[in-house]
This record gives structure tokens, sequence and C-alpha cells, in this order.
């Protein structure tokens, strides 16, 4: 279908990175005001890729002010023509999707086979179908002539970073908004190259403007006056620092944050389906999914079988080149992100866990992390609290189903979790009782755009993707 366009085995030649890439703002690529640049470099070998301009202030308050007079045309057009763009950009990024997925593991270090038949289908999905609705508005169910907000500010992370700008962008572009979007530091390129594939389709000047810099940046473009709502996903501790900036002003929130998710494995679960998805869960994309399956809660009378299963899966993954399309495992995506992932396995250890990784060589430049598995692992334990968000699973047992819901909802995070088991009428009791706002039952880290995605608790609120994503840019 359109929606699983896989392009054939990727090179580093099939993209042509510049040396340098400005601020997209008004429809034109510029300097910072202040001259700033950064450096983006390749996690996997820790080359430099290019040299990208730094927005500050002003330039914040420059592609605002783009976004503002934008909107008004923007926002006036019926919603068919709005789609007519949406649908061309969702087309280009097929088209160009070779390129694109090559340039998004060479900036982030994740395998080939991720972008290339998750991250990629996915980001043209999500375009696709929210050009669908742009037309529709009406009969969402929202009352008749819902209103775009106006300008919407948008922060993003690294992890997934043209998939969560597909997720920001596409719902406030088809409401009529317009877009001030700040790409993370360590992965600006496949933002700027979607600038040019904004100027490809035509889109007017303004709609979009993407501006890329450090967290200074984020908290500018956050705290300005003229900015009507703020979207972001990023980590809990910046997501309280947003809320506490947004409070007192009228603009609308909706906060994407961290998880813990837990992975539920019944007695009577498909163990060898059950396996491929606790590797899934926890090492797609290196564990560096908001929405990981991070805590494995095994029944206690599978434990053994099930870890002997897990232990002899864990020893075929491939971890290396992330450009070569049979790797499983690819680079963490900054050597901060090593750091972090590092403190906490030695805090596993330290507080008594056992640890286990499967024999697996290192490269020796770049930022590595071996798959990583700790079991003894009781619920006091920092790795079975933290989000760790990297390839690092904390393995803890249940006898009852009671007790695996209490456990899975022992967390101040409440984003995702897994259910497996062949009982079809326990996927929906237990599911009735678990406080995440995904849940996947004989299946792990499946996305559609078609379904809402948020979380409880500490992992944030409001929703992204179905009919749901299209109310964070609405007044109904
Ligand atoms: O996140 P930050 P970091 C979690 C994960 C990870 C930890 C730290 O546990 O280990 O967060 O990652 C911008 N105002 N997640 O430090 O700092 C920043 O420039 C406005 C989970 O990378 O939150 C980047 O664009 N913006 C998560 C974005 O926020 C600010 C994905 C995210 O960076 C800002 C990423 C400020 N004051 C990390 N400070 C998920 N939910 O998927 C920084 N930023």
């Amino acid at each position: 279908s359109a929606f699983e366009y896989a392009p054939a085995p990727e090179s580093r030649s099939v993209v042509d990175i510049a040396p340098s890439y400005g601020l997209f703002i008004d429809g034109e690529f510029t300097e910072a005001a202040d001259g700033k640049v950064f450096k983006t470099v390749s996690p996997s070998t820790e080359e430099v890729l290019s040299e990208i301009a730094q927005a500050g202030e002003a330039d914040v308050d420059r592609a605002v002010r783009a976004a503002r007079k934008a909107f008004e045309k923007w926002s006036a057009l019926p919603g068919s023509e709005r789609a007519k763009y949406l649908f061309r950009i969702a087309r280009i990024i097929q088209e160009r999707s070779r390129e694109l997925a090559v340039l998004e593991t060479l900036d982030n270090g994740k395998p080939i086979k991720e972008t290339r038949d998750a991250d990629l289908p996915l980001v043209a999905a999500h375009f696709f179908y929210y050009a669908g609705w742009a037309d529709k508005l009406d009969h969402a169910g929202f009352g008749a002539n819902p209103r775009p907000l106006g300008v919407a500010g948008q922060v993003i992370p690294w992890n997934f970073p043209l998939l969560m700008l597909a997720w920001k962008i596409a719902p406030a572009l088809a409401t009529g908004n317009t877009v001030v979007l700040k790409p993370a530091e360590t992965t600006p390129l496949s933002a700027l190259f979607f600038a040019d594939i904004c100027r490809q389709a035509g889109l007017p000047k303004g709609v979009v403007n993407i501006l890329p810099g450090y967290g200074d940046t984020g908290a500018a473009l956050v705290a300005h006056p003229d900015v009507n709502k703020v979207a972001f996903t990023g980590s809990t501790a910046v997501g309280k620092q947003i809320a506490r900036t947004v409070a007192g002003t009228r603009k609308k929130l909706t906060l994407e944050l961290g998880g813990k998710g837990a992975n539920i494995v019944f007695d009577d679960a498909p163990i060898d389906q059950a396996v491929e998805g606790i590797v899934n869960g926890i090492f797609f994309n290196q564990g560096q999914v908001c929405c990981a399956g991070s805590r494995l809660l095994v029944q206690e009378s599978i434990q053994d079988e099930l870890m002997e299963s897990l232990k002899r899966r864990l020893s075929t993954l491939r971890l290396g080149d992330p450009l070569d399309k049979n790797t499983d495992i690819g680079a963490i995506n900054s050597e901060e992100q090593l750091a972090r992932i590092t403190t906490l396995v030695e805090q596993g250890e330290a507080e008594g866990a056992e640890r286990w990784s499967p024999a697996c060589e290192l490269p020796s430049s770049g930022y590595w992390f071996a798959p990583t598995l700790f079991t003894n692992v009781t619920q006091a334990h920092t790795i079975a609290r933290d989000e760790i968000f990297g390839p690092v699973l904390s393995v803890l047992t249940f006898r009852t189903p009671d007790e695996a819901v209490a456990k899975a909802n022992n967390s101040q995070y409440g984003l995702s979790a897994g259910i497996w088991t062949e009982k079809g009428s326990r996927i929906l009791a237990v599911a009735n009782k678990l406080r995440a706002g995904v849940i996947w039952s004989n299946t792990f880290n499946k996305f559609d755009p078609t379904s809402p995605f948020g979380g409880y608790k500490e992992s944030g609120f409001g929703r992204e993707g179905g009919r749901h994503g299209l109310e964070a840019y609405l007044d109904v």
C-alpha cells in the first residue's frame, strides 16, 4: 500500500549533506541573527556531518512573526486546499524516502532497517492521514466550523526526529495552524530537509518555520507571547518546566514525556512470539523510545524458560554500522545519552540486580551500548523506576494477574504496556486496570496514524494521532 513504500538497500551516497545549513524562516534558509552555529555529528562514527545555524531569541521572534502573518491566509484556505499541500508533502516524502532514511540513520545512529521500514513509512502515513482530515473538520465531532488556534510552537526530541516532526506538523497544518518547530540539537538534519520539501511542495511562506538550536531556543519559543499552542515531546523534567512557563498564559499545551512501560507475559503466552515482542519492545531504536517495554513482568512459572529463550535470541542480535541493512542495534544518539545509560546501569549493579549481556564487540569510535538484561530486580530498584532510555531491560516476576497489574501500575509514568496471553478475556480484564495511554496485546511498538497516542501521570497529557490529535490544534 501507499503506506508501506519500502525503498531498496541504502548507501551513504544517496544523500547529499551540505557543509552548512541555515534556519528556515518565512520560506528561506537564513543565518542566525547573531551568527551562531553548532555542529551535528554522526553518533556511530563521531564524524561531523554539518554545521547548523543556531537560533536565538531574535530568530524565534522573526519566525513567530512570519508564522503569524502566514496564519491569516493559511487558516482562511478551504480545507480541501490545505489537503492538497499535505498530500503533496506526503508524496514527496515517499519519493525522497531513501535519501531521508539514510540521512536520519546518519544523524541519529539508528539502523537503516528501522528508518527505512518504520520511521519513513510512518512519516508519510501521518501526512496522508491528516491530509484526509483537512476538509472534514466539520464532521469530526467538534461541532460546526472548529477554529485553528494560531501559531504552534513545537519542540521535539532526537529519538524519532522526522516522525516526531510529522506527529506535530501534520495535524497542525491540517487544522489551519502555522508552525515554528525546534528540532533536537543532536538531530537537526531531517527537519531541515523537510523544510526543503515544504518549498518543493510550494507550501506558502511562513506556514512552516524550522529553528535548530539547544534548550534555550526551545525555551524562548515556548515563552514567546505570540505563540498560541505549545506541543512538546521530551524529558519529564523539561516538560514540567514548560508547563510552568505556559501556566498563567492563554496558551494551550500538550506534553508527551517519559515512560517505563511494563511488558506483561502470562504463562499461557506464545513464547516465541513473546520473545520477539520483548526484543522489539526494548531494543527497537536502542531502547530510546518513550513507550519502550523497559520492564518485563514475567509470570514466575515460566521465568526460566522465557529467560533462556530471550538470552538465546539476544545472542543473535547484530550490533554495528547502522547503514548496514542487517544491523539490529545501532549507536546511542549522543555521548550525553550514553553517559546517562551507563550511570543507571552501574546503579542497577550497585543495588544488587544481576546484569547480563550477550558476547558483543563494540566499535572503537562512536557511542555504543550492548543489549543488557537485568534479573533479580525488585520494584525498589532505580532501574525498575527510572526511565533509562537505552537498550536495557529490567526483569521482574509476578504470580497472579492482580499482582501483575499492581506492579505494572507502580510507576510515576503511564505511557505504554504490553499483555501477552492467549486468553482474550484476560487481555480485556488486565487492560482495563492498567493506567497507561497505549496498551498492546501480543505485539509491541505498533504505531498507526489513526490511533491516538499519549500518556497518563508523569508521561504527560494530550493525545497525538487519530481524530483526538486534531483536537489539540482546534478551538471547538
Ligand atoms: O531531553 P530534553 P534530553 C527522556 C529520556 C532521556 C532524557 C533526557 O529519559 O534520557 O529525557 O534527554 C529541548 N525549554 N526523553 O536531554 O532535554 C531540547 O533542545 C524548551 C524522553 O535529550 O527534554 C530538545 O529539542 N525546550 C523523550 C527537546 O527539548 C527544551 C524523548 C528534548 O530534550 C528545554 C527525549 C527547555 N528548557 C528524551 N530544554 C520522549 N518522551 O520520547 C531542552 N529542550
